[in-house]
Formats: structure tokens, sequence, C-alpha cells
């Protein structure tokens, strides 16, 4: 899939507000794929998709991760995690997409232990665009200019604060994230 397909099948799924935040993220994935020398093309293809899913009936999402065997605990935490493993799935099934890209839809809202520099890229893009303005998404933008590893770790602990505050259940997974960068030397 090129990104130019990428854009329009975007443009025609998401809401306006979530088309525009996609923008974002596709212009701060490329900025940091070139700051740390990673692959653009694959990072603007990623970010244009990763939320593709977004807004999907989220029984239908529900049934997707029993019929494809991803993790059931899936289930059993916020709505909000299906749209990342499920959007990568329903894309794989339609589209020809390199498993680079795939893995950074993936695991775009949580992270994931061992996950690659294009992972960690859409992961603090999604955070940080332009469109974003949450309190301490600055730290975050400062983090992003000088370290990718760090601004990951910056962009869990806000996620899990966040998380806290609003007394909704972490998956292991975000909890696993974090402590495997945090464990970086
Ligand atoms: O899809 P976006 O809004 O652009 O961003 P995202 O994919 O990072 O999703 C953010 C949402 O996901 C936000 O509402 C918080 C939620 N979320 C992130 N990590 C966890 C989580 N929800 C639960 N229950 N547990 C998590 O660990
Ligand atoms: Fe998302
Ligand atoms: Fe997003």
């Amino acid at each position: 899939m090129t990104f130019e397909e990428a854009h329009v099948l975007i443009k025609q799924t998401l809401p306006e507000k979530r088309y525009i935040h996609t923008l974002g993220v596709v212009e701060t994935a490329e900025r940091l794929a070139i700051q740390y020398g990673e692959d653009v093309e694959q990072a603007r293809l990623a970010a244009m998709l990763h939320d593709y899913a977004k807004y999907f009936d989220i029984e239908e999402m529900r049934q997707v991760v029993i019929e494809e065997g991803l993790d059931l605990n899936l289930l059993q935490y916020g709505d909000e995690l299906l749209h990342a493993p499920v959007g990568a799935v329903l894309l794989a099934r339609q589209y020809d997409l390199d498993q680079a890209v795939l893995s950074a839809i993936r695991n775009h809202t949580t992270g994931e232990p061992g996950m690659s520099r294009l992972d960690q890229i859409l992961f603090v893009a999604d955070a940080i665009e332009p469109n974003r303005n949450y309190p301490g998404v600055e730290l975050l933008r400062a983090e992003a200019a000088h370290s990718l590893e760090a601004a990951v770790v910056a962009t869990l602990k806000q996620t899990i604060e966040f998380l806290l505050k609003k007394s909704v259940r972490i998956f292991p997974l975000t909890i696993e994230t974090y402590n495997d960068f945090v464990n970086t030397p």
C-alpha cells in the first residue's frame, strides 16, 4: 500500500478531527524519522494508518480479538486499547503492508517491551503531534528533541499518571514497556 492510497483510505474513514490529528502524527513521525535516522516512508505510512480502527464498532473489534487469537486480556481493560491491535489485523487482511509498519500500528497505544525504533517514533509522535495540548506535552516535546528513548519513557509516565488519575485499569503491557525502557541504560 502506498502512502497516497493510505491517505485516501484514512480521509474517508476518519472524522475531520481525527484526520487532522493523523496529519499531525504523520508530520511529527517524519521529522523524528529524519532526526533519528529511521525509514521516513515507513514512519509516514504507519502514522497515516495508526488510528484506522479508532471508531470501529466495539463489539466487532472484540470479535476480531477472539477470532484472531489476540491477547484476551484486551477484553478486560478499556475499549480504547482495541483500535491499535485490531486496526493492524484488519489492515493486514486487506492490504499489503510491511511487518515493521504493522508492528508500529499494533503497539502504538501501549508500547511493547523491546519495541523497534520505528515503533518508538510512532508511539512518541502520537503523543506530541502539534494538535495535542494536554498539560505536560511541552515536556514530552523537549524530551523528543534530544532522545527518542527518553521521550518514550516520558510518554509512558504521562499515560500511566493519566490512567491513575482517572482510576481506570492499566494494561499490563503499558507497565511492562515502562519497566523495559526504564531498565535500559
Ligand atoms: O488513539 P489516540 O487517542 O490518538 O491515542 P492512543 O492510541 O494512545 O489512545 C489513548 C487512549 O488509550 C487514552 O484514552 C488512554 C487509553 N490507554 C492508553 N494506555 C492504556 C489505556 N487505557 C487503559 N485502560 N489502559 C492502558 O494501559
Ligand atoms: Fe490510537
Ligand atoms: Fe492517534
